[in-house]
């Protein structure tokens, strides 16, 4: 090989090892979440993953795990803490048990409407519960939204706690919202989301409860005849990752990810929006009897030994100051 054709192939060899890297720097980013595809959850996410995407020409993208395909949100985050999953799109459900300063934000009652709840993890009191995310090996990219929560069963009208009372209903891994159920007289039935769909049809819980977004996409009209409209707690949601995918990031590819999850926030909430306002229709064209009103004052008032323990948990001053965020 003479000089200039050794140069030449030694410059073709590297231009190529160049191309080869930059092809293998590209990761792929595990992301999972209870509901389907279809979901809000699946609306969030693709945006989420297109963002991060675009923001950082294609070094980042993502695989999707929906349906709960990686198992509940419990196993998932626990995955996001050992480094097996990148990023969860989940309700707080579970997320109490990893960082108790959330539990306080899943008291039933304590959000008065949408408004509300949206102000409060946009504004200063949301942004520093976020904060106390990395001492527990989680980052959290943004608040998100899973919605108000109904109740759904297969044995009757729900219209005030006495029509509850002894139902055996499915409930999320939260001490705080299976306290406050207990107050309504339903018996909680603690169990991660994959399973419900099949312990409704086999009838071991009469009913579970979650928002119209999760209950249309999760087909629950096929195995539940009523729906009672108790909007009787506020469901958030969070994006998290790990610190150790985060550190390993660029300053301008962290703004990208934090970037990324506010506008899957805005497309999350805003398939929320949707589904509240044309979901409860399509559930009765499935078949399903929806109480729209019902007694929520005697739902209220059923609640006060509840709120007596919250109280003594979480400080009264605490859970007021919520109530009365503007
Ligand atoms: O986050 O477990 C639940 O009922 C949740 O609302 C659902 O997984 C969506």
């Amino acid at each position: 090989m003479t000089f200039q054709k050794t140069v030449r192939f030694a410059s073709i060899a590297a231009a190529s090892l160049l191309a080869l890297s930059s092809v293998s720097a590209q990761t792929i980013l595990k992301i999972g979440y209870t509901p389907a595809a279809t979901s809000h959850y699946g609306v969030g996410s693709t945006v989420l993953c297109d963002e991060i995407e675009k923001g950082t020409q294609g070094r980042y993208k993502c695989q999707q795990f929906p349906s709960g395909s990686l198992g509940g949100e419990r196993e998932m985050i626990e995955a996001v803490q050992l480094g097996t999953l990148d990023i969860v799109n989940t309700s707080t459900g579970p997320v109490g048990n990893f960082v108790p300063e959330v539990k306080i934000v899943d008291i039933p009652f304590l959000f008065r409407d949408y408004d509300h709840a949206r102000k409060y993890f946009d504004g200063p009191p949301g942004q520093e519960l976020l904060s106390k995310f990395p001492a527990k090996g989680l980052v959290a990219l943004a608040w998100t939204e899973n919605g108000f929560r109904h109740m759904t069963n297969s044995k009757r009208s729900i219209v005030k706690p006495e029509d509850a009372a002894g139902l055996k209903m499915r409930t999320m891994e939260n001490k705080v919202h299976m306290d406050g159920y207990r107050a309504f007289g339903i018996q909680p039935t603690p169990m991660a989301f994959p399973e419900v769909f099949g312990a409704l049809q086999q009838g071991t819980v009469d009913g579970q409860e979650n928002p119209i977004p999760v209950i249309l996409a999760s087909k629950f009209s096929q195995v539940q005849k009523h729906l009672s409209l108790t909007g009787h707690v506020y469901s958030p949601a969070l994006y998290l990752t790990s610190p150790r995918l985060m550190n390993k990031l660029s300053e301008a590819d962290k703004k990208v990810f934090y970037e990324a999850a506010k506008k899957a926030n805005v497309a999350q909430r805003q398939k929320v929006n949707e589904d509240e306002a044309n979901g409860i229709a399509q559930l009765e064209k499935e078949g399903m009897t929806v109480i729209r009103k019902v007694d929520g004052v005697a739902f209220r008032d059923a609640l006060r030994p509840a709120y007596a323990n919250y109280s003594k948990e979480f400080g009264a001053d605490n859970i007021r100051k919520i109530q009365e965020y503007k």
